[in-house]
């Protein structure tokens, strides 16, 4: 199929006022009657044909004004000649059947384990109904549903229900992507929240009978999220009542239809006895992230899918703010950073790379990305910073005032920051605009007094992209004294060109600096550093993100040292300062851990190719444990420090047991280095009381291949948790050693309870297997044929789903030629699959070009 293209857009031809929907529900037969009242667009061309969206639909019959029309639909949706369309407003409707059961696909309206449930974003209403399927095409809903589930839920408020059928309406105008109805055998667990303005709100989270003990956490989380967003930015909640349900299969994370947000069961089900603390940590913020949409996607939403960032980099932002004031700025802005670097670095430099706005896409469902969401937050950081934190709040209420009810353009957004602050953001737009990730490199001089720092920025081709303009890069930086003192107070330095100095007066030594603090823009910096430097910073850097950042650094270096050499010693000066970290009692125990826990293997690889090495996973897995069997060794009370942190009383998941139990855990990892039996971890998975402290031990059995007899404890205990069993797959799937990852991957995938269909089951085998780096590349190409082997298999059942997992291999080329050769094959093969789905077809396509 040809690309869509941003340049093309036109305005649709004619516009949907009202929506009226009846849902006669039946698990293989559902029948689904539309009304829509419909007129011209006055901002469109007049007298063009009609033409609908629809796939997958068997219509029954179709009238404007009552009277039938002649249609003939065809795979993607049917057109009326204009000279049959009124031009002036008219009422459509059409009957159509549709089969959940046997949409597998998880878009449009499915069964997820006996309850309806639908899908909507991006294009899954035309599944549904014949509709103009685009976001901007905004309506009021009414809905009837009717069967026999107890449970039947759309968007808005109920307004009417009996014995067998149920009536919502939503007085908001939307686009069809935010349509939701779910029904089927529900319970809710309750509570109400009242507004600044004083307006009780109920809200209900609806799950499967049994998990109803499983929902305070998500509530909780839901009650907070709703104040924070009247007090960070003045939105309040615009509904009487505010719905979440979870579901088992779902293609991601969580849905924001309006009053009704569809969930993963997994971003929702939380206990302590099944539930990490990063479970704890993820549903806060996605029950955040989908609630916060609210005003950030559903009362202003996109004109098209190419201004997806402009929804979904704002509410990332906005979700990382919250989290940051709900726990620990510093942490969470390291762990966002760790998560930018491993997935949006990565795809900004690969086959894959594409603009925040992306300018054509043949499936939209494969633009949900890194690149749009982690870099689009990134993006509105960088201008929160460059206009200040007060013009930033002006702007954002310029934005809600005026774009209200809209769908809003890139263009729109950054015109409310340039009327709010009067300040030209031309250049600033190329962020949008232009793929890759900036390299500043960094020379330094000192003479005469004078500090100055020489920053020269470059942006490398990336696809379609071959050459690229200086962007704007605002650098907040301190000086250091070399006792640690900040002699030069942070300022945000902005580079806009090419190559750009700048010029410290009056100090009486040599400073050292603090670059790109708090990770102030998404760049890669290229610094000259030797160890002294990294040392320095590791012990005295103010910045708590540079300071973390000089330690991981400094790790890094060391690890493309041993690579190197594989008889090098890791260097004291590392041990010694990491060490300090940890005692370093002043410091927060999150932060601690973070700090001690060493480069991810793809880092390593990353850093040793930018060191002119190609690197072997296997060679980066054994440095890897060398050093940290090093660093266990320098560390003599390691066991007296673990139990010093264990949480007395009850599991709580706030943060400060949180981060307790992080390095807690971190230090059972390094103490494991050094017993060959694995007697503590062992220990400990025999005594946790909660899911965190179980995975923590588990998951260092499994990886020193002793997890045998725990790993069929777990199961025993487990195997009717779905959600927990996941967990049971996963840490298999992403720690066994490379021996036996293959072999033991295709033994799992063999299992009854492998349920490859469900989305979370499937990625929690497959997609976690991707993940174990010496496993899935190891050079015998085992483990490239299996994951091949299971992307063929679930693209006719899901192609959403295997088009994402399938993302693994965009970093093909930068390994060895024996292994691209292997994976080459596998890709191929794909590629050469009859029937390939157009998701999975575009990204091999991609990432093979
Ligand atoms: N806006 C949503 C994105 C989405 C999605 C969610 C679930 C299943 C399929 C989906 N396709 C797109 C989720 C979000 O960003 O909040
Ligand atoms: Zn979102």
């Amino acid at each position: 199929p040809s690309p869509i293209r941003l340049r093309d857009y036109t305005p649709p031809a004619y516009l949907v006022d009202a929506v009226h929907l009846t849902f006669r529900l039946n698990q293989t037969a559902t029948r689904v009657v539309a009304r829509l009242s419909m007129r011209p667009n006055p901002a469109a061309e007049p007298g063009q044909d009609l033409r609908f969206d629809g796939e997958k639909l068997g219509l029954i019959r179709a009238t404007i004004d009552g009277q039938p029309v002649q249609v003939n639909p065809d795979d993607t949706g049917l057109t009326v000649p204009a000279a049959l369309v009124p031009d002036a407003p008219f009422t459509w409707e059409a009957e159509v059947e549709i089969d959940p059961t046997g949409n597998t696909a998880l878009e449009g309206l499915y069964m997820s384990k006996g309850m309806y449930c639908t899908q909507c974003e991006a294009e899954g209403f035309r599944k549904i109904t014949y509709f103009p399927d685009r976001p901007d095409v905004m309506a009021t809903y009414t809905v009837r549903i009717e069967g026999d589930a107890p449970v039947m839920l759309s968007n808005g408020n109920p307004t009417a229900r009996g014995d067998g059928w149920a009536e919502w309406h939503d007085p908001w105008p939307k686009p069809s992507y935010l349509f939701a109805l779910v029904a089927g055998n529900l319970v809710s667990h309750d509570d109400s929240f009242t507004t600044r303005s004083g307006r009780k709100v109920d809200l209900k989270i609806y799950v499967r009978p049994g998990d109803e003990g499983k929902c305070a956490y998500a509530m909780d989380a839901l009650k907070r999220s709703m104040r924070w967003d009247e007090e960070a930015y003045g939105r309040e909640y615009d509904l009487d009542l505010f719905m979440i349900v979870a579901v088992d299969d779902f293609n991601m994370g969580a849905m924001e239809n309006k009053g009704l947000n569809i969930f993963n069961a997994k971003y929702v089900l939380a206990s302590p006895d099944t539930a990490t603390d990063q479970d704890y940590e993820r549903i806060e913020s996605i029950i955040a992230h989908e609630y916060f949409h609210n005003w950030t996607g559903n009362r202003i939403t996109c004109r098209d899918w190419f201004q997806l960032c402009l929804k979904e980099g704002l509410t990332v932002y906005r979700d990382q703010q919250f989290s940051g004031d709900q726990r620990s700025h510093a942490v969470k802005r390291i762990d966002d950073v760790l998560m930018l670097r491993a997935r949006q670095f990565r795809e900004d430099a690969g086959p894959l790379a594409h603009p925040v706005r992306p300018v054509e896409y043949v499936e939209i469902n494969n633009f949900y990305t890194a690149t749009v969401y982690e870099k689009g937050a990134e993006v509105i950081g960088m201008l929160r910073r460059l206009v200040g934190p007060e013009a930033y709040r002006r702007a954002l209420d310029l934005y809600f005032e005026r774009h209200d009810g809209q769908a809003c353009t890139i263009e729109d957004w950054i015109a409310v920051f340039e009327d709010a602050t009067g300040r030209n953001l031309s250049q600033f737009s190329l962020w949008y605009a232009q793929s890759g990730t900036p390299r500043v490199r960094v020379q330094e001089t000192w003479k005469d007094g004078v500090f100055t720092l020489t920053f020269s920025q470059t942006l490398p081709p990336t696809p379609g992209q071959p050459d690229k303009e200086p962007m704007v890069i605002p650098l907040a930086t301190a000086l250091l004294s070399p006792e640690g003192a900040e002699v030069v107070a942070e300022q945000v330095l902005e580079l806009t060109q090419a190559r750009q100095s700048f010029r410290f007066e009056g100090l009486s030594a040599r400073p050292v600096p603090s670059i790109n603090r708090g990770f102030s823009a998404p760049v890669i910096l290229e610094q000259d550093m030797d160890d002294a430097r990294r040392g320095f910073l590791l012990a005295h850097d103010t910045d708590p993100f540079n300071r973390w950042e000089a330690g991981r650094e400094f790790a890094r270096a060391v690890l493309v040292r041993m690579l190197k050499d594989p008889a090098h010693a890791p260097e004291e000066t590392l041990l010694e300062g990491l060490h300090a970290v940890l005692a370093d009692e002043t410091l927060d125990p999150e932060f601690r851990a973070l700090a001690l826990r060493l480069p991810t293997a793809e880092e390593v690889f990353d850093a040793a190719r930018r060191d002119g090495q190609t690197p072997d996973p296997a060679m980066i897995r054994q440095a890897l444990l060398r050093l940290e069997t090093a660093l266990a060794r320098r560390i003599p009370d390691l066991r007296a420090r673990l139990d010093a942190l264990a949480v007395p009383g009850p599991y709580s998941p706030d943060a400060a047991s949180a981060g307790k139990r992080a390095l807690r855990g971190r230090l059972l990892a390094l103490l494991t280095r050094l017993e060959p039996d694995a007697a503590t971890a062992r220990e400990l998975f025999a005594s946790a009381d909660n899911m965190t402290e179980t995975m923590q031990a588990l998951s260092l059995l499994v990886a020193t291949g002793q997890g045998a007899q725990a790993l069929a404890r777990f199961h025993e205990r487990w195997a009717s948790e779905g959600l927990v069993l996941d967990k049971w797959y996963a840490v298999q799937a992403s720690l066994t050693p490379p021996e036996n990852a293959p072999e033991l991957v295709a033994e799992l995938a063999g299992r009854a309870d492998f349920e490859w269909k469900n989305p979370n089951r499937f990625r929690s085998l497959i997609g976690a297997f991707a993940a174990n780096m010496a496993g899935f590349h190891r050079a015998d190409g085992a483990g490239y044929r299996l994951f091949a082997d299971w992307l063929i298999r679930l693209d006719p059942v899901n192609p959403q789903t295997t088009a994402r997992v399938a993302g693994a291999f965009e970093t093909w080329r930068q390994f060895d030629a024996g292994r691209q050769a292997l994976i080459l094959t596998q890709l191929q093969r794909i590629s050469d699959t009859k029937g390939l789905s157009k998701d999975t077809t575009e990204i091999v396509g991609r990432i093979l070009e």
